[in-house]
């Protein structure tokens, strides 16, 4: 009988040193996820710090400039907007101005000229000293201050070199990149065909990744998305792709009743690779793939 007494005292004992244990293992558990909050909190508030630039390559763009500048305005990161306009002949220009940004213009009227605007805008940027230079295109319909938060936070806070927007896109909407650019690199730069949106127009950089890349003489016109791509990842550079959600742009409607619209697009991004390829040597390689 005493035995049992004793036995039971013994596991009680046990049962409430056990829970002493936990009791102290939960505090310093909690400890460590404290401190790891007040340095995620710290990193993240002096990344906000962060010299900001972001630049809108515009040509035409007078139904959206508007309303893209005010959502970047709302960005924690407070950015300096520049738009690097291609002779528009609305009022994008008219429109930018008034919402207090600077208006840059390639000194060539070139159509097509992406390329040229975001050289352009790189130039204009870079003499702002910035940490990050940002583009977003400006035809973009339910553009959030939270994908500018989210491109740079990949570089501020994660450390990365590049940050690249990606999306789920209508079945018919970005063609090139389907039928062009993602095939192309299948064959030629297999290494980087996973990248969901070889051609995203949302992307942000620190800033001599653009230093670098500006030295390379990028493309004037449609090639010079996934040239900086080819060109960013070839120089062993950190990329990251960040999901932006949905992506509709005032462009698509303007293709998705006539594709052909994209022939000059298709032909410049196809172009662009295969100067890439001829680059890096890749086309022996791919000429022993069988089709
Ligand atoms: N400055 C300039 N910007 C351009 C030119 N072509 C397109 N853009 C801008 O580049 C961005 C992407 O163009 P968009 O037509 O939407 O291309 P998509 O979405 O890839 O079909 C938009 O902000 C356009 O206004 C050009 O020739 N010059
Ligand atoms: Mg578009």
């Amino acid at each position: 009988m005493v035995r049992k007494k004793n036995g039971v005292e013994k596991k009680k004992n046990t049962i409430i040193l056990n829970q002493q244990k936990k009791a102290k293992r939960n505090k310093s558990s909690r400890k460590v996820s404290n401190y790891e909050e007040q340095k995620t909190k710290i990193i993240m508030k002096k990344a906000t710090m962060a010299k900001v630039v972001l630049v809108f390559p515009t040509r035409n763009e007078e139904t959206t400039i508007k309303a893209c500048i005010e959502k970047v305005k709302k960005s924690k990161y407070k950015p300096i907007i520049i738009v690097s306009d291609g002779h528009s002949s609305d009022k994008t220009i008219e429109i930018a101005k008034k919402c207090n940004t600077t208006v840059v213009m390639p000194q060539e009227r070139l159509h097509p000229g992406k390329g040229a605007a975001m050289i352009a805008g790189i130039k204009a940027a870079l003499q702002k000293n910035p940490d990050v230079i940002i583009f977003l295109d400006a035809d973009i319909m339910n553009l959030t201050s939270e994908w500018i938060d989210l491109l740079v936070d990949s570089i501020m806070v994660e450390g990365y070199d590049m940050s690249r927007g990606w999306y789920l896109r209508a079945p018919s909407d970005a063609s090139v990149t389907k039928l062009v650019a993602k095939p192309m690199l299948w064959t030629f730069f297999p290494e980087i065909w996973h990248y969901e949106q070889p051609l995203s127009g949302e992307i942000a950089a620190k800033k001599d990744v653009w230093k670098k890349l500006l030295q390379m003489n990028p493309p004037d016109g449609w090639g010079i998305d996934v040239w900086l791509l080819i060109e960013t990842a070839m120089a062993g550079f950190k990329i990251r792709e960040v999901f932006l959600g949905t992506k509709t742009h005032r462009s698509y409607i303007s293709y998705s009743t006539d594709v052909s619209k994209l022939a000059k697009m298709g032909q410049q991004v196809g172009m662009a690779i295969i100067q890439e390829a001829l680059k890096y040597q890749r086309i022996d390689n791919a000429m022993q793939t069988k089709v």
